[in-house]
């Protein structure tokens, strides 16, 4: 009998098909899990112990479909494509696992029959945070449609210890500490012992007497596989996510010097190869840090091309003679970025060194099969690694990238003389004596057949800009490849309400795969039994969230003022800056107000969240100041009168009736601690109005747009990234819109370094309240100085703050007079989700399997 009386053992016979979707077998199922995979002590039925023994019941589903398709690609040998990402934020994975199998239904009965419920459950996984942002996020987006696309498709990435920290706030502002997903383990991940590679640091390089090159010696580190199942839906299609950990071999440990009682020079190979996958983006700050991020992306490449080299020749062999030419019809790289660039140089050694290829054989394979996804115009995020550490790190790949660059400027000379006086930003080498790099970026632009942009305007930029001398030589290499978001993790799975209401009223639940399908909402966007059904399940969401909110900030928030919501990683080009004085100033004028004009006011709770990046210092400030004036506001009754403190009857369960007996009348600020995947989750269902207001031309493309906006949540936002197309779907007329224009930006900036700016009294006003102290003692001068002045480091206002400030406050002035129109709000609501089909990533990734990769489907028959 468990602890807790909640023991299935009597109620349900061990081992039954695993496979069966019988609520009773599966609840025995798991009950078996429970007892016979035992990772707790005996006879306890807890919620942690339930999720594990849930976790592992699905797997064992999983694990069928996936050796099913595994086999069947391997009969089939189709073309597959590889991504490669440093990064991916997959998030939890029991909901969307049982939802992809359609089994929700009977999964939610059998953990009621073993005295569960099927929520509480899934809440206590931990997220797979093995990313930073967007650019993560989308990978596992990709994933999802990949395998739901039935695409012959893996993911490669590295299995980090710790993945992205865990943001605590405290009266100083952000704190980090260490995020130990794996703390206890991790039911999705099955260790592949017979799959490991060899991957080299350091050494030198030896020419054989043929004249061929052998890089030898250095360091050596096994990669071991990890697979994660990635289920498509509806499908039997399960593909993998392949997570590289560093181990060193039982031969490494110096069991001689240990004996001697040297126990840290003994295990010195050990821990060093324990670095490689310690963290996610360790600091980068001095040379060894530098050092550990090259190694964790060579490390994932090698051991990814290893792979992949080794499966296209077990596919070759026992199918006659073949060649090396076929490489490129069998196998698409997709380079999430440039940190998995060193594919380049690693894919030309290994069929040089290893395979007996001739430069050209080899370049020719390389190019054809490798492609590069650019993800940021910024100068700073453009990846420069120093030669020198190149050099010592990996000494055969800076022969070949010496190599590559000749070459590239050889090709100039002979057939552009034209760009000649472009060669010395053009060229992958920057051989600036102060400070000799690889460019990275350029190494991608001269050796992939397709760089692709991740929304419109950013191709754009990136032909116009950033990549512009190339064009003319490879006039047909750039592409756009508009970004897109799963519709089953975005709305299907995390707003069933939402979703059940959408296919009632369309009458087929096919949009869930094919997402133009919701246009078909239009027609009913006036209509006043759907407005009222969607206004319902909006408010479901909102009472879901504040009391989530509630629980993780301690604070109430009234569900009936307008929920605005920003969450992203805090930057000061997504400009939570301007949000914040915005609050600031609404906060001043609300103040100012006599109660009765206070009544006739919009009222609202605006969210921010987001993890700055740990030596960001104006972004933890923006964290901090976000913090303060939320505890000054939301504790200010001239504009915050509802009742405070809310009865909590047990754990989370909150009385509404006294929480929300009285309305708010004004302005709610909150910061929703450590943003991640499953706390979007619960955010966006629940938002109304959401702001995507970096300046304009900085935004790549933005991906948390596509999500609010799929959830009938309105926007506010610069014609920037995806915004622009957004906007295009669902109309103008249901987009507040504001701000500079992209291709305004520089002269904006020019005008300013002239003393040409005349900055909005509104403004000065908002910057004024925060010096006078109104919001603590902290020194926000350095923020607010970064906002003043004409030019110069840290100062005038390079993101143009100030200058968008008031046509920011005249958008937010018009979202106020449209929330007060419900039925109009209610309409735009639908219109915002009738028109988000195009940001499907499964037509983000159609796009690219037909127009880059050149893969077909392979469905699991
Ligand atoms: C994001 N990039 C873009 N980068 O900012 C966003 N960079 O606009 C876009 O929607 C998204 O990519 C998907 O395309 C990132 O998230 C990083 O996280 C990053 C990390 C390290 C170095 C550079």
């Amino acid at each position: 009998m468990a602890e807790n009386g909640k023991s299935a053992t009597e109620k349900v016979p061990a081992v039954a098909n695993p496979l069966s979707e019988q609520p009773s077998e599966i609840a025995s199922n798991i009950n078996y899990h429970a007892q016979f995979s035992p990772h707790f002590s005996p006879f306890k039925f807890e919620p942690e112990q339930a999720f594990f023994a849930t976790a592992e019941s699905v797997r064992d589903r999983l694990v069928k479909q996936w050796n099913e398709t595994f086999v069947h690609y391997h009969k089939v040998d189709p073309k597959q494509t590889y991504y490669l990402s440093m990064e991916y934020l997959q998030g939890r994975a029991l909901t969307n696992a049982i939802g992809n199998l359609d089994i929700q239904n009977a999964y939610a009965e059998a953990l009621n029959k073993l005295g569960h419920e099927f929520e509480e459950i899934a809440e206590q996984e931990k997220d797979a945070a093995l990313g930073n942002g967007g650019l993560g996020r989308l990978a596992s987006c990709f994933l999802d449609s990949m395998a739901t696309l039935n695409l012959p498709a893996w993911g490669y990435g590295l299995r980090y210890k710790y993945g992205l920290f865990k943001q605590l706030i405290t009266k100083q502002g952000q704190e980090e500490i260490a995020e130990d997903w794996l703390e206890k383990f991790s039911p999705w991940e099955v260790v592949r012992h017979d799959i490991v590679f060899p991957v080299r640091f350091f050494g030198s390089v030896e020419i054989n007497p043929d004249g061929s090159r052998k890089w030898v010696g250095g360091e050596v580190v096994q990669a071991l596989a990890y697979d994660v199942p990635i289920p498509g839906y509806k499908t039997k299609n399960t593909i993998s996510l392949r997570l590289w950990e560093a181990k060193a071999r039982a031969e490494d440990f110096n069991l001689f010097q240990f004996n001697d009682g040297q126990y840290e020079s003994a295990a010195q190979l050990h821990s060093r190869a324990q670095q490689i996958c310690a963290v996610l983006y360790p600091g980068d700050a001095n040379e060894d840090g530098k050092l550990l991020r090259l190694k964790q992306q060579f490390f994932l490449c090698s051991a990814s091309l290893q792979d992949i080299i080794l499966r296209f020749k077990e596919r070759r062999s026992g199918k006659g003679s073949w060649k090396w030419s076929e490489f490129p019809s069998k196998v698409a790289l997709q380079l999430n970025d440039t940190h998995p660039t060193l594919a380049i140089p690693e894919l030309m050694r290994l069929l040089m060194d290893d395979e007996g290829l001739g430069w050209d054989e080899a370049w020719d394979v390389t190019t054809r099969t490798i492609a590069y996804t650019n993800h940021t115009v910024l100068p700073e995020a453009l990846e420069k690694w120093s030669q020198p550490v190149m050099w010592k790190l990996l000494p055969r790949h800076m022969e070949i990238i010496e190599e590559i660059d000749k070459r590239f400027l050889a090709m100039i000379n002979a057939t552009r003389p034209d760009l000649e006086h472009k060669l010395p930003t053009m060229r992958v080498l920057d051989h600036n004596p102060q400070k000799p790099v690889v460019r990275m970026a350029n190494l991608c632009v001269v050796s992939a057949h397709t760089v692709n942009g991740v929304a419109q305007l950013h191709s754009d930029i990136l032909k116009a800009e950033l990549f512009a001398d190339y064009v003319s030589i490879w006039p047909t290499k750039f592409q756009n490849k508009t970004n897109g978001i799963t519709p089953r993790r975005w709305l299907r799975f995390c707003s069933p309400e939402l979703s059940n209401i959408i296919t009632k009223w369309l009458k087929t639940d096919q949009w869930v795969t094919n997402l133009d399908l919701l246009s078909g909402l239009r027609e009913f966007a006036d209509n006043a039994d759907f407005q009222d059904e969607w206004a319902s399940a909006k408010m479901a969401n909102k009472q879901r969230l504040a009391q989530y909110i509630l629980r993780v900030t301690g604070e109430s928030i009234d569900p009936n003022s307008l929920f605005d919501i920003q969450v992203k990683r805090i930057h000061e080009y997504k400009r939570q800056l301007l949000n914040i004085l915005g609050a600031i100033y609404r906060y001043k004028k609300l103040k100012e107000m006599s109660p009765e004009q206070r009544k006739n006011t919009t009222s609202r709770t605006i969210m921010i969240g987001g993890k700055a990046f740990a030596t960001y210092t104006n972004a933890k400030r923006i964290v901090k100041l976000v913090n303060d004036v939320g505890a000054v506001v939301n504790n200010d009754p001239e504009v915050n009168s509802y009742l405070k403190k809310p009865i909590v009857l047990h754990n989370t369960f909150v009385s509404y009736a006294l929480l929300f007996s009285k309305a708010t009348s004004g302005i709610d600020v909150v910061f929703v601690p450590n943003y991640n995947v499953s706390v979007a989750e619960m955010l966006i269902p629940g938002s109304e109005l959401s702001q995507h207001i970096s300046t304009a031309g900085m935004e790549a493309s933005g991906t948390s747009n596509m999500k609010f906006a799929l959830n009938g949540c309105l926007i506010i936002g610069t014609l920037d990234g995806a915004n622009v197309e957004i906007r295009e779907e669902i109309g103008e007329e249901n987009f507040f819109l504001f701000g500079a224009r992209a291709d305004e930006v520089p002269q904006l900036r020019k005008d300013r370094e002239n003393g040409l700016f005349k900055p909005d009294p509104r403004f000065e006003e908002a910057k004024q309240f925060i010096r006078s102290g109104a919001f603590g003692s902290y020194d926000y001068n350095p923020l607010l100085d970064s906002l003043e002045g004409n030019s110069g480091y840290g100062r005038g206002d390079y993101f143009l703050v100030g200058h968008d400030f008031p046509d920011y406050m005249d958008a937010q002035a018009r979202v106020d007079e449209a929330y007060k129109d419900r039925k109009k709000w209610l309409k735009m609501s639908i219109l915002s989700t009738a028109g988000s089909g195009k940001f499907s990533s499964d037509r983000t990734i159609a796009q690219y399997a037909k127009e880059i990769w050149s893969i077909k489907e392979c469905r699991v028959p």
